[in-house]
């Protein structure tokens, strides 16, 4: 594989950007290698600038569900860009979006717009924070809920896969009111709440964890934790950042029946344009400023061009069949990985929710973050370059998800499959 323009983009970035990356995920540092410049993107395919074709299950990260430079939202995008970028005042697509998401699920009751995943978390947590008057807050080993101060701890993806889940610069005492539990384990959440009853403002979870491989939840899990924050009068949170969207129409909340206080949301409802919403119960999104005294603001929140992207893209999911069609496609798929990896007699786990799936070379079932750290990730690298080399472009990292588009057709999943059984061969 000729890869002589990447390498000579990566060393001068190296010299102005940290790592030569915008974001530390992005680099191919827990693989080997150097990262890959990419030119464009059609459907399901990515091309570098060395003219290098890939199959992409990245998908930027989740929001692509759509696959790259999908038409009709491009042209909605451009009649929208051609009446102005941003007005710092509102506008009627703010509204259209809001209710377009309500309407998908039905739990949230009022929406606020961000510009990114990490701000809804942060927000729905100083929502939380001022309505219940408490600090603390429990968060889930292994989730990852963006890079706020007090969350960047046992933080899932980029964080444990460059080995570094409490970063530096994260003072002891912002990361002093964060209580850790471990995911599926409700007893450990249970002992928390009990211990610091009347202090434990919110309760923050991936209901389908992404952030460390694809982790569900086990059994009755989120009803307990539901039934839990209830008993307790702690906020619920689902950090649907991820998974809003991608494991079905309605979310995982949708998927598994359970109500959320909070939901924090991104990706998706961006079409690939940076977004980030918050929302839920009236009675805590109404203490918001300006209807309520806790602060929240941004100079291009809710800006014309992602309400846009947004818009086109939950119409484009919400046609019948779409999220069944995905499925579809992820077992298809993750049957014949199943399959050539039972025949290359390599232990594995393998997960797949709605449209995010993933495996790790790992000898166990993999149920939380502590399990999950006992992946062979050497070996990961090691797969990771060998479907590079077959022309399909997976997650630079074992702690992260891969995602179906609508644009994967048949062909795709098939040549992925060739690679698959290829790349585990040459391992
Ligand atoms: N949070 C995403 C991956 N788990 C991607 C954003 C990033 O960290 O670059």
């Amino acid at each position: 594989m000729q890869n002589q323009q990447s390498n000579r983009l990566f060393a001068r970035a190296q010299a102005s950007i940290p790592g030569g990356v915008n974001s530390p995920v992005r680099a191919f540092q827990s693989v080997g290698g150097n990262p890959l410049f990419i030119a464009s993107g059609k459907g399901s395919q990515l091309t570098d600038v060395d003219g290098n074709r890939f199959l992409d299950y990245v998908g930027s990260w989740g929001p692509l569900i759509l696959g790259h430079a999908h038409e009709p939202t491009l042209k909605r995008i451009a009649s929208v860009m051609a009446r102005g970028l941003s007005f710092g005042a509102p506008t009627e697509l703010e509204v259209l979006l809001a209710e377009k998401i309500k309407e998908l699920m039905p739990n949230i009751e009022m929406i606020r717009m961000v510009n990114s995943g990490t701000e809804a978390t942060m927000s729905a947590i100083r929502a939380a924070r001022g309505y219940t008057g408490r600090d603390k807050i429990i968060k889930f080993t292994g989730c990852y809920h963006g890079h706020a101060d007090y969350l960047l701890v046992q933080a899932g993806s980029g964080a444990t896969t460059l080995g570094a889940p409490n970063s530096p610069g994260v003072p002891a005492s912002f990361v002093a009111e964060t209580l850790l539990a471990k995911l599926n384990d409700i007893a450990g959440a249970r002992r928390l709440a009990e211990e610091y009853e009347g202090e434990i403002a919110a309760i923050i979870i991936e209901p389908v964890a992404g952030n460390m491989g694809v982790v569900p939840p086990k059994g009755d899990f989120l009803a307990e934790l539901r039934s839990l924050c209830d008993l307790h009068g702690i906020v619920l949170i689902f950090d649907e950042v991820m998974c809003g969207f991608r494991v079905g129409l309605g979310g995982a909340q949708g998927l598994y029946h359970v109500q959320p206080d909070l939901t924090a949301l991104g990706k998706v409802i961006g079409g690939g344009m940076p977004v980030g919403a918050y929302g839920g119960k009236k009675a805590i999104m109404e203490q918001i400023s300006p209807s309520g005294k806790i602060y929240q603001a941004g100079t291009l929140s809710g800006n014309p061009v992602a309400m846009a992207a947004g818009l086109a893209t939950l119409e484009e999911v919400s046609q019948p069949g779409f999220y069944e069609e995905l499925g579809r496609k992820v077992s298809w798929l993750t049957n014949e990985m199943k399959d050539a990896l039972q025949a290359s007699g390599r232990p594995y786990c393998l997960n797949a929710v709605g449209s995010m799936f993933g495996f790790w070379f790992i000898e166990e079932e993999v149920h939380d973050y502590e399990t999950a750290l006992r992946c062979d990730t050497v070996l990961y690298g090691k797969y990771f370059r060998e479907m590079l080399l077959r022309g399909v472009y997976m997650a630079p990292s074992a702690f992260e998800a891969a995602f179906m588009s609508a644009a994967h057709s048949d062909a795709d999943l098939e040549e992925t499959a060739k690679a698959f059984q290829g790349a585990l061969r040459a391992l």
